[in-house]
């Protein structure tokens, strides 16, 4: 058996805290039937069978039911993310609280693991070894898209060899988009398989008033924002860096924002805005170089500069063209993979309209060869392969010693470049997740006794202390619209992208200023797990700015 450390063995005891309501046998309390957010009569015509379903609530009842016996399956999908293994085990009590009898199967290496008929049954022991700690690793995780009707059918065989009446899916935007194609077609079909998604991603993007936060947004956050503000103290000691730090998270903003309000770094972009404001990439260079300068002036040839993974895709000029590569590639890709390699940026520049070929080619040669790498089965660029710290360093160092040739700046300049995103995704969870985990888990458990489909565990309320979260259900149409996907318009769910009008951004907006002349760096230290609940039980504050806490 592995070594386990002294913090493991004390956070194997510790018991996640839930909702008061699920405590007890529940009972369902329906809400208002649901729209799409939009594109309402497409998403219609493609879920006719999940489509509309009311939002549900579950509260206390004291009605005895008796619940046949039946088994689980689950799998884990995409990212990792710190928590799910405490969604697992909130399940696994949820469905044996239901039905001793009850059994839970675990799908290995994600979606792929219920096509290719790879399972393990997840005992009591096996949950045991993993409560509250970080990883995937219990069954392993996987991007393996879940689209066909060869697919669902290889599922379903498999589902029914082990008499599996309802399957949870935990998964971000595009999981649970394909979790509720899949309760679309068994449905369809009358197959008898119910399908629960489960909102997870450290990204902080797939979420709405139903879902305040996705699962590892939390721990992620806090994880790089200790590691930031231990560089913060660095660079404050030591007086000769700057730090430009890239923050995971994909298209959107959410990690570097949280991250910027918990460490009040010198410098801060939030794609979204670059987005809204129609800011070129050489406007951001010009901007940090004006904050390098007038830190300078004052003897501070030092600071730090926080950059959200999905920039590139957001700049107006490198949208367009990376809207027109994935078109592009989605039909081309042989053709391309079979160009020779010296010749395949020309290739691609010969193929692309006028404006996106000169963007195209004003990139250096690797930013260029990475926008046409392999999407991710989702048909995503991976930005996170794309180098945007280093790039931003480099042009900013140019900046900067062209204002040095015209007089407008005699500091010095010294880069240091990171990315933080994979150190963060399996970290032992924080109270937070562990306890919001542990009662998404148990909630889905309660919507297959309601012997819902379709729906999304969600647990609200959760700035409050845990025995007043809300559990209920939330219809996964409901998030959806029509989205350019691989060349096609295909229903998905929506990203939820930093609001410019939200109170998070309203708040770093109101401080940036003060923040990037200033010195004024908050160093968070490490999560905590035994002290006062203001160390150690505190949501982000992203979710506290949201709810006005
Ligand atoms: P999910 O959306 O699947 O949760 O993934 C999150 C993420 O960590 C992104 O922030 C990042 O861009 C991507 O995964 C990296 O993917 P990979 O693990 O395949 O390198």
């Amino acid at each position: 058996m592995a070594t386990k450390s002294a913090l493991q063995i004390a956070r194997a005891e510790y018991k996640p805290k839930m909702p008061k309501a699920l405590y007890g046998t529940v009972k369902i309390e329906e809400g208002q039937s649901t729209e799409s957010v939009a594109d309402q009569e497409q998403v219609k015509a493609l879920f006719p069978n999940t489509y509309g379903m009311p939002t549900v609530k579950f509260v206390p009842s004291d009605q005895k039911i008796a619940y046949s016996e039946m088994n689980v399956g689950v799998i884990l999908s995409g990212g990792q993310a710190p928590g799910g293994h405490n969604v697992i085990a909130g399940l696994f009590d949820g469905i044996k609280s239901l039905n001793a009898g009850n059994k839970l199967y675990g799908f290995l290496m994600g979606p792929g693991g219920l096509i290719d008929h790879n399972y393990k049954e997840l005992t009591a022991d096996i949950i045991d070894e993993y409560r509250n700690t970080g990883g995937f690793d219990i069954i392993g995780s996987g991007r393996t898209k879940l689209e066909t009707t060869e697919q669902f059918d290889k599922g379903l065989e498999i589902l029914k060899k082990l008499n599996v009446k309802a399957l949870v899916i935990i998964g971000g935007d595009d999981s649970n988009t394909n979790a509720c194609v899949l309760a679309e077609y068994y449905k369809a079909i009358n197959a008898g398989v119910q399908v629960i998604g489960c909102p997870k991603t450290i990204d902080g993007d797939l979420k709405n008033e139903m879902i305040e936060t996705s699962f590892g947004f939390d721990t992620a956050c806090k994880v790089y924002s200790e590691v930031i503000g231990n560089i913060q103290r660095d660079c404050n000691s030591a007086r000769k860096y700057w730090h430009f730090v890239k923050l995971m998270g994909r298209s959107a903003s959410h990690i570097a924002l949280e991250c910027a309000l918990q460490v009040q770094p010198n410098y801060a972009i939030i794609s979204e805005e670059v987005e809204a404001n129609k800011v070129s990439l050489d406007a951001i260079v010009k901007d940090i170089a004006k904050v390098v300068a007038k830190r300078a002036e004052n003897g501070n040839n030092f600071g730090t500069v926080l950059i959200p993974e999905g920039l590139i895709e957001f700049i107006p000029a490198m949208k367009a063209l990376i809207a027109e590569l994935n078109d592009f590639l989605a039909h081309h890709q042989d053709e391309f993979n079979a160009t020779a390699k010296d010749q395949q940026l020309l290739y691609i520049k010969n193929n692309l309209s006028a404006d996106n070929a000169a963007v195209f080619a004003s990139l250096p040669d690797g930013v260029a060869r990475q926008l046409t790498l392999d999407r991710d089965p989702h048909g995503n660029v991976q930005v996170s392969l794309i180098e945007t710290e280093k790039l931003l360093a480099e042009m900013v160092g140019k900046e900067l010693a062209a204002m040095k040739k015209a007089g407008k700046y005699s500091g010095k300049f010294a880069s240091q470049v990171h990315f933080f995103g994979y150190e963060g995704r399996c970290a032992a969870p924080s109270n937070y997740d562990a306890d919001y985990c542990y009662s998404l888990g148990y909630t889905a458990s309660a919507l297959i006794g309601s012997g819902k489909t379709g729906y999304m565990s969600s647990v609200r309320n959760t700035t409050a202390p845990a025995a007043e979260w809300i559990a209920g259900g939330i219809p996964v149409t409901m998030m959806m619209n029509m989205e350019r996907r691989h060349g096609e318009m295909k229903p998905v769910i929506r990203k939820a992208l930093v609001e410019l009008d939200g109170a998070p951004y309203k708040f770093f907006a109101a401080n940036r200023e003060a923040w990037a002349i200033g010195t004024e760096y908050v160093y968070p230290g490490p999560i905590q797990y035994f002290g006062p609940t203001e160390v150690c039980d505190q949501p982000t504050r992203t979710l506290a700015l949201e709810q006005k806490k």
